[in-house]
């Protein structure tokens, strides 16, 4: 029973005061969060996106639910339309809305329905920097994330860029909740190490999902 797979999961580990590492948390459900995003690629497929310096980005991205999060030349944004289809974006799969909800609420976070999910794949040596995720419109809203495929060290860092990050390793079905009074910490990835996960094969896959408009 799905029930009792979650009897087995590992208790959370707390990363700070509005944070939490809730270990295999999306595995009851990997399929179809995996099917899922499948379909959404073939609509919205994953593509290279630079950044407003004109770098391009080491991981591919696509995004589904009402917004899209897109960089180019003009800046990091949400938007409603896919750029590279014009479409808007595909609709956020059930499983995944009902997975962040849940996910959301035993962190501590009631009521949070997502609006956005970021969609990035991770090709071996594929990183991502130091950063803040500050292109929502509510920072009082959490972000939750969730890991698939190859590992993944994740650097977890303090209010400024200086801040010494602590290193969270996360695994496939991993889910990250944070807010609060962390939600605006600088955090990153390594870079990924290549290797064969039985699902995924050769890539990682991070989904945030975010209230953003
Ligand atoms: C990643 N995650 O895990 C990158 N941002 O591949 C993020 O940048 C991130 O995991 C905000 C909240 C949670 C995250
Ligand atoms: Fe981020």
């Amino acid at each position: 029973m799905i029930a009792d797979l979650f009897d087995q999961l590992p208790a959370p580990l707390v990363l700070g005061a509005g944070s939490v590492h809730l270990r295999g948390y999306a595995l009851a459900e990997e399929i179809a969060l995996l099917t899922g995003i499948a379909d959404v690629l073939a609509l919205a497929p994953l593509r290279q996106m630079v950044t407003p310096g004109g770098q391009p980005m080491s991981v591919l991205t696509s995004s589904c639910g009402a917004l899209g999060w897109i960089s180019d030349r003009r800046g990091y944004r949400y938007s409603e339309h896919d750029p590279h289809t014009g479409q808007p974006w595909p609709p956020m799969p059930a499983v995944l809305l009902q997975l962040a909800t849940q996910a959301a609420a035993q962190a501590g976070y009631a009521d949070f329905v997502p609006d956005a999910c970021l969609i990035n794949q991770y090709q071996p040596g594929a990183r991502m920097g130091l950063h803040q995720d500050r292109d929502e419109q509510d920072f009082n809203q959490p972000i939750v994330s969730v890991s698939l495929g190859l590992p993944a060290v994740f650097l977890w860092g303090g209010a400024r860029r200086s801040d010494k990050p602590m290193r969270v390793p996360l695994q496939h079905g991993d889910v990250l909740v944070w807010g609060g009074e962390d939600r605006l910490r600088y955090h990153g990835v390594l870079p990924v190490k290549a290797g064969s996960h039985p699902l995924l094969g050769n890539v990682r896959i991070n989904l945030t999902l975010r209230k953003a408009g």
